[in-house]
């Protein structure tokens, strides 16, 4: 699984990053964007964002998440060039420091251009929806795939949120992604999905999600969580009419849904502020190795939406 690199740290293969099944995996996002909702400007330009990635790689993250494009409600897209330069400079530096690079974007140039940079799995929040050459692109590179449950564009997609049962038509709509996906050529085992809180989701969806994590274990792939800084933590103990508490002050909350993850034993969470995720998984890992031999029998659940 690993291979020895110069320097300190062993490098990982993204695809036996994949088969990890005894803990929960860190996802640190570096968003190289001026209006991201979680940490917008912070390291817009590129030298800022990679110092800012080595810092999430020293802090423990297994993976690096690289998106120039901000996925905000209501934000407007950058040009492909744009994206390109924002994130390229970075997926460059990350990988020749040894991290796995993951590249979020919803369009297949920028994909493929992050793959020849060095990235080697690509975060499309669209679940290849928004650009028809993504799925053969990523298909062709077979670098692992992270397709999120998405209805639309950010400018769009707070008026898409209306569900009967949303953990039933999340689960639904995703399984269908998925036999789209897979049917387009995409390899069954380097599928990863995800539930997309806050895309298309008011807090009432946000939190009926979280409190169904294992059911996704039915759709039959690794799953992945990105629940960090999102607004709906933020209302927590505030009082209608009061501002949400701001996005980076909401790791304490993100912490907990990252421990709601581990239990559930989903494959990762996608966090900004990566140490406080690692420190309070350790402690799920601590406890789980003193858990009964049939812990984890009792947890699995071998259902399939189909
Ligand atoms: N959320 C954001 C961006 N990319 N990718 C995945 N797979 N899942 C998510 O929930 C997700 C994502 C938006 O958050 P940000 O502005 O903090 O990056």
């Amino acid at each position: 699984m690993t291979a020895s690199t110069p320097g300190d740290r062993e490098t990982v293969d993204a695809a036996s990053l994949l088969g990890v099944s005894d803990r929960t995996l860190v996802m640190g996002v570096v968003n190289v964007t001026p209006d991201s909702f979680s940490d917008g400007g912070e390291w817009f330009e590129p030298e800022a964002a990679l110092a800012h990635g080595l810092d999430v790689l020293a802090a423990g993250a297994d993976i690096v998440d690289v998106g120039g494009e901000s996925t905000r409600p209501g934000a407007e897209r950058p040009s492909v060039a744009e994206e390109l330069r924002r994130v390229l400079p970075v997926v460059r530096g990350l990988a020749a420091a040894g991290a796995v690079v993951s590249i979020d974007t919803m369009r297949a140039e920028v994909a493929v251009e992050a793959v020849a940079a060095g990235a080697t799995f690509v975060n499309d929040v669209s679940g290849g929806l928004a650009d028809p050459e993504m799925v053969p692109a990523v298909a062709a590179a077979g670098v692992p795939y992270i397709a999120m449950h998405w209805r639309g564009h950010s400018t769009e997609m707070q008026s898409m949120a209306v569900y009967d049962d949303v953990v039933e038509d999340v689960c639904r709509e995703l399984a269908s992604r998925r036999d789209a996906l897979l049917g387009a050529g995409l390899a069954e085992d380097l599928l990863v999905l995800d539930p997309g809180l806050g895309f298309a989701k008011h807090a009432e969806h946000n939190w009926a999600l979280l409190a169904a994590l294992p059911v996704l274990h039915d759709l039959g792939h690794p799953i992945l969580l990105g629940a960090s800084r999102k607004t709906f933590l933020g209302r927590l103990g505030r009082a209608e009419g009061e501002p949400p508490r701001p996005a980076a002050q909401r790791d304490p909350e993100t912490a907990a849904t990252s421990v709601m993850a581990a239990m559930a034993g989903l494959w990762c969470v996608r966090v900004h502020d990566v140490e406080t995720t690692v420190r309070a998984l350790s402690v799920v890992q601590a406890a789980l190795e003193h858990a009964p031999d049939d812990f984890h029998d009792d947890h699995d659940d071998d259902g399939d939406l189909g």
